[in-house]
């Protein structure tokens, strides 16, 4: 219902658009009436999705990958999870498009069109980890709510733009400013134009680094719709939910920044442990900044048949959030007793490091691999469920894959 009173308000033109061909009697059309070919849109297509992402949510999306579909090293737009707050937005003209910068501890409010942020500002490309903030979240007991994600709401891309950090210094940051705010142009689920879905940010400190950039390509090309087109803020290594997409607005703040999702229990674990299903006070939460050590089996699928006497290849990726990993192993005796694996540098700050194993198996039979990460601190990635918290956020438990040796 509250969808089609959005829909309703969808210009014929879009209609077309999204359907990719003229409707030839849209003058016959009542008013309000919605084309059949958009009334179940289907998201593969819509989005141009692998067949095999999972749709946990269509009101607003949420789409998942599979572990199996993440082993390309740099994550292509058919494997990326897809995480919105609320609708996407339907009409974007990139050729009006603004970025405006302002807040308390602005110098100069400034608004600059896309075509001034592509030429006044050095470009830079990097492949960057955005792993949701709920990504694990189904496995937690007390169960949290929101999406049920399993493993797949993690991917690593190549993003092409612009420094934050260059154009905060053009407006000019006042001595106070201590937090970046974005605010974007996708409408909350209620329609209401006065609430907005998520507007996030990070400490100045995040937001000045060399990677956290304001990106109009990802992988190459435009940004697909769904990813943020045509601007996003993309801050590699922190929840994904501070990499804004549909960014128009970037608010240098003189405080935390407090937009929608910033309070309460929205992205904020207990800063001191908790016993499971705990009711824990607002001013017992902190932010989350640094994503945990994490890694995932991108090879085989999990259910993988060999023959005895062959040795079987693994790959996959590891991610430490602002750190990098340090070691990776793996473990075929339920984590009794652990070996190697070979571990790849990442291509740059903040992106996932390739892993790879060879596996002898000793016998016919059942197996399991599982794959541990240890950062540059020495924290190694829990085996069990880590730290219960009131929405399920940094699952980063071990991944484990199942093997067969016949
Ligand atoms: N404008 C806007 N930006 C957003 C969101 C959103 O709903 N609206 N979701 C955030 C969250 S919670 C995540 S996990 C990532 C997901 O990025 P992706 O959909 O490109 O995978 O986008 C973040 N940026
Ligand atoms: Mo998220």
């Amino acid at each position: 219902m509250k969808r089609r009173d959005f829909v309703r308000k969808a210009s014929l033109s879009s209609f077309a658009t999204l359907i990719g061909a003229e409707i030839v009697f849209a003058s016959k059309m009542v008013d309000g009436y919605i084309p059949l070919a958009l009334q179940d849109p289907d998201p593969f297509k819509l989005f141009n999705k692998n067949k095999g992402m999972v749709v946990l949510n269509d009101k607003p999306w949420n789409i998942e990958a599979q572990a199996h579909l993440l082993d390309d090293p740099i994550t292509p737009n058919a494997k990326m999870f897809i995480r919105n707050n609320g609708l996407v937005p339907q009409k974007i003209n990139a050729e009006t498009w603004t970025l405006t910068v302002d807040g308390e501890s602005v110098i100069n409010k400034k608004t600059y069109s896309l075509a001034e942020l592509k030429s006044k500002f050095e470009q830079y490309t990097y492949q960057l980890t955005l792993e949701c903030g709920g990504n694990g979240r189904s496995e937690f007991d007390p169960p949290a709510k929101g999406n049920q994600w399993t493993v797949g709401a993690v991917h690593c891309a190549t993003w092409t733009g612009v420094r934050l950090r260059d154009i905060l210094n053009d407006a000019g940051i006042k001595d106070n400013a201590i937090y970046i705010g974005y605010h974007a142009v996708d409408q909350h689920l209620s329609l209401d134009p006065t609430k907005e879905p998520i507007s996030r940010g990070c400490p100045i400190s995040k937001a000045i680094q060399d990677e956290t950039i304001l990106a109009f390509k990802m992988n190459g090309e435009d940004i697909p719709i769904a990813h943020g087109y045509p601007l996003r803020l993309v801050a590699g290594g922190w929840p994904a939910s501070v990499s804004g997409k549909w960014i128009n607005r970037i608010s240098i703040r003189n405080k935390v920044h407090d937009g929608t999702k910033m309070m309460g229990t929205a992205y904020r674990v207990p800063c001191e442990s908790v016993a499971p299903g705990s009711k824990v006070k607002d001013e017992d939460m902190c932010i989350i900044e640094s994503m945990p050590v994490k890694s995932l089996i991108t090879f085989p699928k999990s259910g993988a048949v060999i023959k005895k006497g062959e040795s079987l290849k693994i790959s996959g990726h590891a991610w430490a959030g602002e750190l990098e990993v340090s070691k990776m192993e793996y473990s075929i005796d339920f984590g009794s007793t652990w070996n190697n694996c070979i571990v790849a540098n990442p291509p740059n700050r903040l992106a996932w490091q390739r892993f790879t194993a060879s596996i002898d198996f000793p016998k016919k039979g059942y197996y399991e691999v599982w794959a541990r990460a240890t950062d540059t601190n020495g924290t190694a990635q829990p085996m069990l469920l880590p730290g219960w918290n009131p929405k399920g956020y940094l699952n980063n438990a071990c991944h484990r894959i199942a093997v067969k040796v016949k």
